[in-house]
């Protein structure tokens, strides 16, 4: 770092450190690199607008195995390794779990030995920083490029040139695009490295660049701004995550993103396999291009208009060859997920591409001419239709979204093409969703069954026998308490407040959203205070209930939710009738870190959803693989966890995904609730009255309304169920070793979770890939 050691920061300690481990893993990189060129198998291309990667560092220690040497070695200079870990920000270019979804595969595909590149944008700002001003959420930017990123390899030789809106016109009778508006994606490469280094794959992020930055002629007649504006246009495309969840953004910037690097990855692909290859009709053998939801959906109609305009296929080879080598996954239900753009603006933007759009349709209806089931229709163009018509494969997220999506949203297209839909339910890596976040469960776990579990994660059944011994149960249940100290210790520090240690630590951390039901967690937890409050001196068994998560700037439910559940700690966490058994706290800024320090020391998992709403979940696979129980509905993948860990070892609660449909269809479902149970009743009184916001009394009476009056989301229709299963919860933590079984019974039953067992599951049924390693 070019400093005297004494005058070193923590900074230069990290850079010198991040540049250390980046040398030994760039060799892995370059030989893996090498292995796929001359082995020439398939390789995977996995697009998408969010790669939620986190902290790299601790990664790549881990996976190299140099955990004590580095340890050792910082020591030697008196600086401790865990505080060097915490000096790195968060790479945070993802929303939430899909985002998340897309690093775990990264690393799993490493791990196994998959070739295998992702693909997205280089945002230069993240996803916004959260915090509370008087409870309420204020954002701000996330700024992780300011500083130098030691991860990323710049590649400005690799650039494409591509562009927006002109005309198409036909020469010597082929059609011809002539955009207008021309920018270039300019790629960073990051190695991905796999478990003890045995191979590395790259995560290519594209950033926008200006074709030409810099205007002489304009700088020289004095407009400075103007000259460099071209400069600005363009990396205004690769500025910024849009920070919505499940939701679309119907922006004109998104569509200019999401095609800006669809179409960047396209060539990119093409490039590197017309450099191997010369027939284009082998590319699908070659070639399996994942498309993280509809975002990257444009990179069908982009791929078949180079086949077909640029390298003269005829139209129908073009859509074979493209319907090869596409897939589509898809990981959301909610209607105002689904993307659509109205087609004056996607045919201004990028007028060619609604043509070929057109054609897939009408080559779909002769095919098919059963019923027009088109991407294209009410002056809209649908991204969920035309992905499903072009992709080869398309999956659900878990066994109940799989099944959902063949009978609601593509039950008429599923009828024409039976076998397109498959199910690879989501998991998550245990290198870093135990083996790092969990230093104490990962060294009782390896000192039982040794480390083969962290690459093969089902190796976790063998430690069913030793959940009988005593010994053995109190070093897990010791694990647990240590991990709930250290969490406590961490959230005195940056917040000032102590929480009990003994108390159970129910968590819900996730973006906040009405239909994951935030609001009915707060509300059994005010109930809980009010009956606390009736018998003081009662028998409580002392609860820590965890909020965190962050709302979309615009969604303004969600941010009132957070603003209550705040108002709602403050009164209680100041009770002094109450605070020996219940604390509330809403941690600020969710992020990937805060999750690796939360979920080791949970005792309980809130995973509430409304059932239909959550497609898989990923989190609540995280908590049950770190020894939590899961509360929760019949939703996503909480189904085939609950199978999994066993129903005795769940706390399960709530309509079923149909009941739900059916009892919506009750007009007053909600107030017949209210009127059947008073503890609801009471509860949303004190919410209306304004018993946590004294000051302004009526903040709140709108929730309190709209659970009363509409309630979608069946918060109320599901309040008694759920109260009834807290207090199962509450009646099992009494007993601590009937607790700690169930807590090891989830851990031990949990490995089939893993994103190496998904990734396993994509490369069979639906890309054809396969390792590179010898077994
Ligand atoms: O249930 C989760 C799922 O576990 C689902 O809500 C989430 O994807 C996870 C991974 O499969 C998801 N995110 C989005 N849609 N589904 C989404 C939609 C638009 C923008 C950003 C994210």
């Amino acid at each position: 770092m070019g400093k005297d050691p004494e005058h070193a920061k923590f900074f230069d300690w990290r850079m010198a450190l991040s540049h250390a481990i980046r040398d030994r893993i760039v060799d892995r990189w370059v030989a893996s690199t090498r292995r796929t060129y001359e082995q020439d198998g398939k390789r995977v291309y996995y697009l998408s607008m969010e790669f939620l990667i986190g902290r790299l560092l601790e990664d790549g220690i881990v996976n190299l195995g140099l955990v004590e040497e580095v340890g050792e070695t910082l020591r030697t200079f008196g600086i401790d390794y865990r505080s060097v870990l915490e000096d790195e920000p968060d790479a945070a270019l993802g929303n939430g779990g899909l985002g998340r979804l897309a690093a775990c595969f990264l690393d799993s595909l490493s791990t196994i030995g998959c070739p295998a590149m992702g693909y997205g944008i280089r945002y230069e700002n993240g996803l916004f920083k959260q915090s509370f001003v008087d409870g309420r959420q204020v954002e701000s930017p996330e700024t992780w490029l300011q500083e130098p990123h030691p991860w990323e390899f710049g590649r400005p030789e690799v650039r494409f040139t591509l562009g927006f809106r002109g005309e198409v016109t036909t020469e010597n009778g082929r059609t011809v695009w002539k955009p207008s508006e021309l920018l270039q994606a300019e790629a960073f490469d990051t190695p991905i490295v796999g478990w003890q280094g045995r191979w590395a794959n790259t995560l290519r992020l594209w950033a926008g660049r200006a074709v030409d930055p810099f205007d002489l002629d304009r700088f020289n007649a004095g407009d400075f701004a103007a000259a460099a504006e071209h400069e600005a246009l363009a990396r205004t495309i690769s500025r910024v995550l849009y920070p919505e969840d499940s939701n679309e953004a119907g922006k004109e910037l998104r569509l200019k993103q999401e095609f800006f690097f669809s179409a960047a990855s396209i060539r990119d692909i093409l490039r590197r396999f017309e450099g191997q290859h010369e027939d284009l009709r082998a590319l699908p053998k070659k070639v399996a291009i994942q498309l993280n939801d509809t975002h990257p959906a444009i990179a069908g109609p982009e791929l078949l208009r180079i086949l077909h305009d640029e390298r003269g296929l005829s139209f129908e080879e073009a859509l074979e060859i493209t319907h090869g080598c596409m897939n589509y996954t898809n990981h959301t239900l909610l209607p105002e997920a689904l993307e659509r753009w109205d087609e004056r603006l996607f045919g201004r933007l990028l007028p060619r591409h609604l043509q070929i759009i057109d054609r897939i349709d009408d080559a779909h209806y002769r095919a098919n001419p059963t019923r027009l089931l088109s991407a294209r229709s009410d002056g809209q163009v649908k991204m969920g239709e035309l992905s499903f018509i072009v992709a080869n494969k398309v999956n659900g997220v878990s066994a109940l979204h799989t099944d959902l999506m063949k009978k609601t949203v593509f039950k008429d297209l599923h009828g024409l093409h039976p076998d397109r839909i498959v199910n690879e339910t989501n998991g998550v890596t245990p290198r870093r969703w135990l083996h790092s976040c969990n230093p104490g469960l990962s060294s009782l776990i390896t000192d039982s069954i040794g480390d083969g579990w962290i690459a093969d994660l089902e190796q976790l059944e063998r430690l069913e026998p030793f959940i009988g011994k005593d010994d053995w149960l109190h070093r897990f249940r010791a694990v647990k308490a240590e991990n709930k100290v250290t969490l406590c210790d961490y959230i005195a520090e940056r917040h000032g407040m102590r929480l009990n240690p003994d108390a159970m630590f129910d968590i819900q951390i996730k973006r906040i959203h009405e239909y994951k039901r935030q609001h009915l967690n707060i509300l059994e937890a005010i109930a809980h205070w009010q009956e606390i409050k009736d018998t003081p001196g009662g028998d409580w068994v002392p609860r820590v209930k965890i909020f965190a998560g962050k709302a979309a700037q615009g969604y303004h439910f969600a941010k009132d939710i957070i603003h209550l559940i705040n108002d709602v700690a403050k009164v209680v966490n100041a009770d002094a009738e109450t605070r020996d058994s219940l604390q509330v706290i809403f941690l600020p800024n969710y992020n990937v870190t805060l999750a690796e320090h939360l979920i080791p020391a949970a005792d309980l998992s809130e995973q509430i959803s409304t059932a239909g709403k959550e497609a898989s979940g990923t989190g609540n696979m995280k908590f049950a693989l770190n020894g939590a129980l899961t509360i929760g509905t019949l939703d996503g993948a909480n189904v085939e966890i609950r199978e999994r860990v066993g129903e005795e070892n769940f706390f399960l609660f709530g309509m079923l995904a149909d009941e739900v449909m059916q009892r919506r269809m009750i007009h007053d479902h909600a107030q017949q609730a209210i009127a059947a149970d008073p503890r609801l009743a009471r509860a949303l009184e004190a919410i209306r009255s304004g018993t946590f916001s004294p000051q302004d009394p009526g903040r709140y009476v709108h929730i309190a309304d709209n659970l009363t009056w509409s309630d979608y989301f069946l918060v109320c229709s599901d309040f008694s169920a759920y109260w009834q299963a807290q207090r199962e919860a509450d009646h099992a933590y009494r007993d601590p070793d009937l607790w700690a079984r169930k807590a090891a019974l989830n851990v031990a039953r949990s490995g089939w979770f893993s994103s190496d067992r998904t990734i396993r599951g994509y490369m069979c049924d639906i890309w054809g890939a396969e390792s590179l390693l010898a077994p």
